[in-house]
């Protein structure tokens, strides 16, 4: 790596496996991401994005989240699995001024999780401007399993979004027609908030936390000289052991733990395919992947000890075979209005699931503690990630067939493309006043009114 290029740097590490308590503030906050002139954003004890908090699972923390900003925020744990009254949705929104302070107890698999804001109608434009951050969940056995664990050494949590910035560098996030139909897609990649930076890596095997942070781009992941990827992680947790891969798509909150090898020394870097997710593309018959991007280069750098030169064999995270055959089913359709209302305003977007838009003051539906659930859910028009609060499912089947190979680990998060079918274990518990949320995770349909909510008692 030469000392002209820029070294991407990792979000502050908020270790809260011994103390058991941490502490993140949302206010407001300057970037120059391109160097140029400062723009207006939004994070968890800092400018832009927040702390990556590190978390002792089999235990309880106590968290603390402090709204210093003029408007309503909250702080969703995407992919923790507590109670619905400690989730973060729009029901926990913390007023201007206030502090939250949830316990958060943890029984769950390590795993790569993440916080962001979930105001309903402002989740969109507050996750834009940067009120996200990561969540690890250890068990602290990561050496025992031979993995790479030193934080943004050989263990490295990667956010990857998108963004669009004006003349003047500012973040240009405008609510056209298109943007409120299929979603912001933008043209430039930042990664933990940073523009056009590189890893340094040591020579050996390292593990890349990938978070889609972004608020509506698919990336189809690969690395440029076609080297394979180990994913040893999925949404909810290991994989029984390491699936080598070509690529990885990830959905907006889906979460992806790859292992890469680079003990041969080289460069690489890794890219995404431009997959296009469009409404009207696909009335048009135009959707479709158009050419590959930049995500983020690595540069090995030998000066950096190597501590984990060869891939685990196993790891524990075996999928149990949930009896659903007999559990009860549930269908979801993930609807667009396609009329000339939504062409011509913003105001009068439609998107809603079984034919309605969500209300936060209506319970869709109850499920009682500890059940077994099976849900269809089918999309319409577009590619949309659904995403379910309070639990973590297994993928039964994508359009009938078997799951992909991505998807067969514990996910919370998966990627509708015609019809998928989940079996779901109802662990925590929600009451009707602060149910879990079931969404599409492109934020703008989110806010436009793409979910719903149930109780579990
Ligand atoms: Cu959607």
């Amino acid at each position: 790596m030469s000392d002209s290029d820029k070294k991407l740097q990792y979000p502050p590490l908020l270790d809260a496996t011994a103390s058991q308590r941490f502490a993140l503030k949302a206010q407001t906050g300057t970037m120059r991401f391109d160097g140029g002139a400062a723009t207006n954003t939004m994070g968890y004890s800092q400018d832009y994005l927040g702390p990556t908090v590190r978390l002792l699972t089999g235990s309880d923390t106590q968290a603390e989240v402090q709204n210093a900003l003029r408007t309503p925020v909250s702080a969703h744990w995407h992919g923790l699995l507590v109670p619905g009254t400690h989730d973060g949705g729009p029901h926990q929104a913390i007023a201007p001024g206030q502090t939250w302070q949830p316990v958060l107890s943890l029984d769950q698999p390590p795993a790569t999780a993440w916080y962001h804001s979930h105001v309903h109608g402002a989740t969109a434009e507050q996750v834009m401007f940067g009120l996200a951050g990561v969540l690890h969940v250890t068990d602290g056995a990561d050496d025992d399993r031979g993995l790479p664990s030193d934080y943004g050494i050989d263990d490295l949590t990667l956010v990857l979004q998108d963004r669009k910035f004006n003349w003047r560098g500012r973040i240009n996030y405008d609510a056209g027609m298109q943007q409120s139909m299929d979603g912001f897609i933008g043209d430039t990649m930042v990664v933990n908030g940073q523009i056009g930076a590189t890893a340094a890596v040591p020579q050996g095997v390292v593990r890349c936390r990938l978070v889609n942070g972004s608020n509506a781009r698919i990336y189809r992941l690969s690395l440029s000289d076609n080297r394979p990827m180990h994913l040893i992680a999925t949404d909810g947790g290991f994989l029984d052991r390491p699936l080598t891969l070509q690529g990885l798509t990830l959905a907006p909150g889906e979460r992806g733990e790859v292992l890469i090898d680079f003990s041969d020394g080289k460069a690489v870097t890794l890219l995404s395919d431009n997959i296009v997710n469009s409404a009207m593309g696909a009335i048009m018959g135009g959707s479709g992947s158009g050419g590959q991007f930049t995500v983020l280069p690595f540069a090995v750098d030998t000066s950096v000890p190597v501590r984990i030169d060869t891939l685990p064999q196993r790891l524990d995270g075996e999928l149990p075979d949930l009896a659903v055959a007999s559990a009860p089913v549930r269908r979801f359709s993930l609807d667009m209005s396609m009329g000339m209302g939504m062409m011509m305003s913003r105001s009068d977007r439609q998107f809603s699931i079984n034919d309605a838009a969500f209300d936060q003051s209506r319970l869709n539906f109850a499920v009682a503690l500890g059940s077994l659930e099976r849900w269809v859910v089918q999309g319409d028009l577009m590619m949309h990630p659904f995403h379910i609060h309070g639990v973590r499912f297994q993928v039964l089947s994508e359009n009938g067939k078997p799951p992909q190979p991505q998807n067969r680990g514990w996910k919370d998060t998966v990627l509708v493309a015609g019809q998928v079918e989940l079996a779901l274990q109802f662990e925590k518990p929600a009451p009707s006043t602060a149910p879990y949320m079931y969404h599409c995770h492109i934020l703008e349909h989110e806010d436009g009114g793409m979910m719903g909510q149930f109780s579990v008692g």
